[in-house]
């Protein structure tokens, strides 16, 4: 039914164990799919290697690739094409800002804080999508992870709303140029979850403790039901979606 035995999906950013990354390749690793895992720090390489030890998962192969650097990104895609020769799906989940960026006023935002934020967090599915369409020959489809914080004022998400309207931005951007290629663009939106990047996110816990009293299944939503989310938009069932923004969040986008 998701036709995903054996199809090569790279999968962008598992931190630790807590990563909405890693809740995706658990998704995917069950329905068959073969995972292809880029890492940006060695503490990351070394957490996910342990990770898929301990969970007893094979990775069909892990590869750097610092989504800052377009000398880093088509290195990856090369060895990565090289070595599996067709790609069928990418899972871009990494975001970044300077932590300073994040506290104090919006208003007080740097120039270079701005820029690095949405360079990292919403160009580089445009970069990524670059060289990944080198390989996706057979079409496919490609998913970026981002949160309401793009479509409203949540105060304390300050710059990462900014990336993240640009992200959705460019994901239906992307759907209409790689559409004729028959490579779909979709965005996941996902409710809060208490992960690395989380923490940089002051008040994060009274952003959980309001949708679970407020959301219209008043509970938090977990990585692995992005990951199965994830899963169907990387499946055949999906395939006559895209450009669209995928809201993974109890329903809290509805207040
Ligand atoms: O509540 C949340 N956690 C939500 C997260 C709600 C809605 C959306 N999201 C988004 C995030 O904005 C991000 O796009 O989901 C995505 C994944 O976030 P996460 O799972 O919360 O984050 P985390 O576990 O911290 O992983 C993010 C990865 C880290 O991996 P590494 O290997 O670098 O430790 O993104 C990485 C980040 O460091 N990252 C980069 N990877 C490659 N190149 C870069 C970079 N330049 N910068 C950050």
């Amino acid at each position: 039914l998701l036709q995903l035995k054996d199809k090569n999906i790279v999968i962008m950013g598992v931190a630790n164990e807590r990563s909405i990354a890693w809740g995706v390749a658990q998704s995917l690793y069950r329905a068959g799919a073969n995972l292809i895992f880029t890492y940006r720090q060695e503490r990351s390489q070394k957490k996910l290697n342990k990770l898929l030890e301990k969970h007893d998962f094979e990775a069909k192969l892990v590869v750097q690739c610092d989504v800052n650097n377009d000398e880093s990104i088509a290195e990856a895609f090369k060895e990565i094409g090289d070595r599996v020769g067709v790609i069928h799906g990418l899972v871009h989940s990494v975001a970044f800002a300077h932590a300073e960026d994040l506290k104090g006023d919006f208003v007080d935002t740097s120039r270079e804080g701005y820029a690095f934020a949405n360079d990292t967090s919403a160009y580089s599915i445009i970069a990524v999508a670059r060289e990944a369409k080198n390989y996706m020959t057979e079409g496919g489809s490609i998913i970026g992870m981002t949160y309401l914080g793009a479509q409203r004022v949540i105060p304390e998400y300050k710059v990462m709303g900014i990336a993240k309207a640009a992200l959705e931005t460019s994901i239906k951007y992307l759907a209409e140029d790689l559409g004729k290629e028959n490579i779909r663009v979709n965005a996941i939106s996902a409710g809060p979850i208490r992960t690395l990047a989380a923490k940089g996110i002051p008040s994060f816990n009274d952003i959980l403790k309001d949708v679970e009293e407020r959301a219209p299944l008043r509970k938090n939503v977990t990585k692995d039901e992005v990951g199965d989310m994830t899963m169907a938009m990387m499946s055949h069932l999906s395939r006559g979606v895209t450009g669209e923004i995928i809201y993974v969040d109890s329903g809290f986008n509805l207040l």
